[in-house]
């Protein structure tokens, strides 16, 4: 059996706020002069026992609030970094939600730089390539995504493409279609959010309506025969996320994930952590709980590290060296 970390990966489904470990944002709320709900660090860690997306999304938001300065992005991304590489990220292209900083009073630019800084940081030293995915609350009116949008054009080089995540139903993808139609018409690459919690229509909706390139999630196709068919005709990447199913309790277990259906059905699934630092792994160790779990065979693991670098926008020679 092969040392799971050895394995090349992209991780394309990664919130970089969601990297935030405990220990981190006590360090932070120290140097910023943030007051964080919880006394201490075993307090924080103990509330990440979540009854689904909407009450980890919860905390999610409210622990953010120490990130303030674009040095707090930076440090925020190698960390993230520090402990994916041993586990054998190789590139990443990362989520982040503009409009949960701006909202704070951070400004749009601070949160770009600051990031972007982390992965220039993460190049040199690692050799880690990667890009920013810009992701609008789909939960906030839609004009504050198109605000967001335009928020955006002073660090248009800085994106490779734009997302939609947040409270999934009751904010089906159609809502997004102006924003997204401008998104793509500026050249920027898109993706979205759907199938998560809500049923496979979101799922066809961010095909039809937003155009996206690759689905988030998306396990929920697995309900949906046609779409099945569909999704491995199209070869549509599906950013899988295991360990955040079982936490917000998308399935029971991890032995129960539709994971195997969907491969069986021929579909490009790749796996990602999402949020690490809250749902209990990194990239390798998502691939590691799926071979204790589910019995992921070696070949099935280099499928999905195959999949992920296939499915990722890296230009054609750099995914060349990765695969
Ligand atoms: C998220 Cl797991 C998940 N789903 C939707 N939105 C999110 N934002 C951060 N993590
Ligand atoms: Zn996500």
């Amino acid at each position: 059996m092969r040392d799971l970390d050895t394995l090349p990966k992209a991780e394309l489904h990664l919130h970089v706020e969601g990297t935030l470990e405990p220990e981190l944002a006590f360090d932070l709320a120290a140097r910023n002069g943030v007051e964080l709900p919880f006394a201490d660090v075993r307090e924080l860690r103990a509330a990440y026992d979540f009854r689904d997306l909407q009450s980890f999304l919860d905390l999610y938001y409210a622990t953010m609030a120490v990130l303030r300065t674009a040095r707090d992005f930076t440090d925020l991304t190698l960390a993230y970094l520090e402990r994916s590489v041993p586990q054998g990220l190789r590139h990443v292209e990362l989520f982040f939600d503009p409009q949960a900083h701006t909202g704070r009073g951070v400004a749009f630019e601070d949160v770009v730089d600051g990031i972007g800084e982390g992965l220039r940081l993460g190049r040199e030293r690692w050799g880690v390539t990667g890009g920013l995915i810009m992701c609008f609350l789909r939960d906030q009116p839609v004009e504050d995504a198109a605000r967001t949008l335009q928020a955006a054009a002073t660090r248009r080089g800085s994106l490779l493409g734009v997302g939609l995540d947040s409270a999934e139903v009751g904010h089906p993808p159609a809502l997004f279609a102006d924003v997204f139609a401008a998104a793509r018409a500026q050249g920027l690459h898109v993706v979205a959010h759907a199938g998560e919690e809500a049923p496979p229509a979101y799922v066809r909706e961010a095909l039809d309506v937003l155009g996206v390139e690759r689905v988030d999630h998306g396990v929920q196709a697995v309900h949906d025969a046609d779409l099945l068919r569909r999704l491995a005709a199209e070869q549509v990447p599906l950013t899988v996320c295991p360990l955040s199913n079982v936490r917000l309790r998308v399935v029971d277990r991890l032995e129960e994930h539709p994971l195997h259906r969907l491969l069986a059905a021929g579909v490009r699934v790749t796996v990602n952590s999402d949020d690490p630092a809250y749902f209990g792994g990194y990239v390798g160790d998502c691939y590691r709980a799926l071979r204790e779990a589910v019995g992921l065979s070696d070949a099935q693991a280099a499928q999905l590290a195959r999949n992920a670098v296939l499915g990722s926008f890296a230009d054609q020679a750099r995914k060349a060296e990765l695969l």
